[in-house]
């Protein structure tokens, strides 16, 4: 059958967000007095907003009640937005036209799986709102990744049987989710050294599509 359909991750993979959310997430630590750093950060990757302040929290003096957690995660939010508003097409991480084009050609299906609930304002800002075969994300699923609830609605949208679809990632908790979504896992970036990948690159710039597609 092989690889019918490929399923890209949005902050990392198609645009790089995430020195917006390291920053909207700092600004609301510095405020709490909450140490947050880099390296934190970096386990946010691939999380839901409030799975993420449950890990920054780990770090907090004192316990939060659940309408405090809702008012910190709606500030990071309006933060967030607020530093989105940059974003433009020029934001487009290296490679990914050139392989949503290449895909295109070949006939194989494009989507996106993404724990974002601002994949919609995101798509819009980078001019893709119209590129993808389906677009699953943050507002579709219950459970964010490592679960793979959101590649299993994207394959789902696809129409496409989970064995045919190819997932491109950039968080281990994507990786996690695809393999257990029994789908096949591309590592980019902070995620292409991880064990789980089937094939890792640094970006989709440096990717061989001909390997990718035979992974099945
Ligand atoms: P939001 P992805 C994820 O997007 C980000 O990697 C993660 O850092 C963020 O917390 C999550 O989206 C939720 O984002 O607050 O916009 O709903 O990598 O799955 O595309
Ligand atoms: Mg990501």
């Amino acid at each position: 059958m092989g690889i019918q359909a490929v399923i890209f991750d949005l902050d990392g993979v198609i645009v790089s967000t995430d020195e917006y959310h390291f920053l909207a997430w700092k600004a609301i630590a510095d405020r709490e007095g909450i140490e947050f750093t880099r390296e934190i950060n970096e386990q946010l990757r691939g999380v839901s907003r409030m799975e993420s302040l449950e890990i920054l929290l780990r770090k907090a003096a004192r316990p939060y009640s659940a309408e405090e957690k809702l008012a910190l995660a709606a500030d990071k939010n309006s933060r967030y937005r607020e530093l989105l508003n940059r974003l433009s097409p020029a934001d487009i991480l290296p490679g990914v036209d050139h392989v949503i084009e290449e895909l295109k050609l070949r006939g194989v299906r494009i989507a996106i799986g993404s724990s974002s609930k601002n994949t919609p304002i995101i798509l819009e800002k980078i001019g893709l709102k119209d590129t993808f075969d389906a677009v699953a994300d943050g507002n579709d699923i219950q459970n964010s990744k490592p679960d793979p609830e959101v590649f299993l609605v994207a394959a789902q949208k696809l129409g496409e049987d989970p064995a045919a679809c190819v997932v491109v990632e950039d968080a281990y908790a994507g990786l996690e989710a695809a393999k257990r979504a029994g789908m096949k896992a591309v590592g980019v970036g902070f995620a292409s050294g991880s064990p789980l990948a089937d094939y890792a690159a640094p970006d989709l710039a440096h990717a061989d599509l001909d390997q990718i597609l035979a992974l099945a």
